[in-house]
């Protein structure tokens, strides 16, 4: 046989093009683009649908300790079926250094979790949290040579925030090593400030989650990320960017020549803060950081995957159960919104709200969906055998039926958590089949794959993350 698989008579979207013809697979690779291609060991007819290749999610959080008592919902089995479902072929994780911890163990500790146990490929991210000598002169610079080539800073939280000196010290080794830097910008001090405030004042319901981390916390940090990156000339990702005035800053320091990436996710652009009014704790199932806003935010987010100041669409997913005292009903978040666990779940509502609010709506074009959804996330982190259909890339493919009408509901999706902030939204469009490595993990809507089918993929450094000056790695 010439092919192991060959993908017949879809319509193909690349962030380029869009064009018909088969796609001939040998080995996990796509070697043929053609017509009358010839044998297969099987062959799937992908008549009236969109080929596309597999999505990206460069933003999850899979199994991360997540403070006293409180349990992520997904481990790497269930948090990549459910990517899988979702239309996703690689997810990209984040080993997460806790205070105390060696950065290396906690690369081996999450490989761990995830080996022998995920149903797409994984590539870690690295979060630090304790930015000591060690980590600095020796542990981050060897990771990012073996591949873990960007890792996340975060401006809040207790045990993660880093002052801006840390900053400025962990984005002098990304300039010095070729690494990308993702920042989650919020003002720790201003949000602890607020907090304190509210709760004195007896406002502790989830809703004041919002209330304590405004649009100016965003917009204040983004600015004093993005200041300190130019300081040491190093490229950004801004994470998760809810807002038009974040973006702005983003704009602004694009215009004068710095290179400053973005990100935006689903709960910006069809979630609001009043989601989190519910009565009782039931706002607690929509409380992440930052928080949704309102709908003049929602659409300057779509203007800004429209006009690509957002490079990539993720879903931040951070999974917690609603009713579960490990979860987001944890006891302590009755006495207070500080101690509900922040975070959503998302992997596999992403694209299907993407395509059919983005797409559909015509806010996007196809080839937007698909550089949003999957190639600018590949060419941002370096996963450069991913992310288009193209010949001698990896047969990472996601079969779409664009005419599909679902309903969103937890009772379709295949996440640990027991609920979806995104219940009982109507979307058109819904990926069917989702094929990694030239192996079809699922077919038609049910699980064909195995886990341990995915493995971990190690990055080169990004094109992306070199400085506007001459790279000293160069
Ligand atoms: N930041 C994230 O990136 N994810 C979940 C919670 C948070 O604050
Ligand atoms: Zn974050
Ligand atoms: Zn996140």
């Amino acid at each position: 046989m010439a092919y192991d698989l060959i993908i017949a008579n879809g319509t193909i979207a690349t962030a380029s093009d869009v064009f018909s013809c088969d796609i001939g697979i040998r080995d996990g690779v796509i070697v043929a683009l053609g017509h009358d291609l010839g044998e297969a060991a099987e062959t799937i007819d992908a008549s009236g649908k969109l080929v596309l290749p597999g999505g990206i999610d460069s933003h999850v959080h899979i199994a991360q300790p997540s403070g006293d008592g409180i349990v992520m919902a997904d481990d790497f089995a269930s948090g990549t079926l459910s990517a899988a479902f979702g239309g996703n072929t690689t997810v990209m994780p984040f080993c997460m250094q806790e205070k105390g911890t060696s950065l290396r163990e906690t690369v081996k500790d999450y490989h761990k979790l995830s080996e022998g146990r995920c149903y797409t490929d994984v590539s870690f991210h690295l979060v630090i949290s304790e930015p000591t000598e060690q980590v600095l002169g020796q542990d981050l610079p060897a990771l990012i040579e073996d591949g873990y080539t960007s890792f996340k800073v975060f401006m809040t939280y207790d045990g993660l925030a880093l002052n801006d000196r840390q900053m400025l010290e962990v984005m002098s080794v990304a300039r010095e090593t070729g690494a990308l830097v993702m920042v989650h910008a919020e003002n720790d001090d201003a949000i602890r400030f607020l907090t304190d405030r509210l709760e004195r004042g007896g406002q502790i319901a989830p809703k004041f989650h919002g209330t304590s981390r405004p649009i100016p916390v965003e917009r204040e940090a983004t600015h004093r990320a993005i200041s300190l990156a130019e300081l040491v000339d190093v490229p950004v990702m801004i994470v998760h960017v809810s807002n038009r005035e974040a973006m702005e800053e983003i704009q602004r320091a694009r215009s004068r020549g710095l290179k400053v990436y973005g990100e935006t996710c689903p709960q910006y652009l069809v979630l609001t803060e009043t989601d989190m009014d519910g009565l009782n704790m039931e706002g607690a199932k929509y409380v992440c950081s930052p928080p949704p806003r309102d709908t003049a935010s929602q659409i300057a987010c779509w203007e800004g995957l429209a006009n690509g100041t957002f490079n990539v669409f993720s879903s931040d997913h951070c999974p917690f159960r609603y009713d579960d005292p490990a979860g987001k009903l944890t006891p302590k978040g009755r006495t207070s919104f500080r101690w509900v666990p922040n975070g959503i779940p998302g992997v596999e509502t992403r694209l299907p709200i993407l395509f059919s609010e983005g797409v559909g709506k015509g806010r996007i074009t196809l080839n937007q969906f698909v550089a949003l959804s999957s190639t600018n996330h590949a060419r941002t982190y370096g996963l450069t055998k991913k992310g288009s259909i193209a010949i001698g890339m990896d047969a990472d493919i996601a079969i779409w039926d664009p005419q599909r009408q679902v309903t969103i509901s937890q009772s379709l999706l295949h996440h640990g958590s027991d609920y979806t902030p995104y219940e009982g939204i109507a979307v058109t469009g819904w990926p069917v089949t989702t094929i990694l490595r030239g192996q079809v993990v699922i077919r038609d809507g049910e699980l064909a794959g195995k886990p341990g089918q995915g493995g971990h993929v190690a990055r080169e450094r990004s094109q992306l993350a070199r400085p506007v000056g001459a790279p000293p790695h160069a």
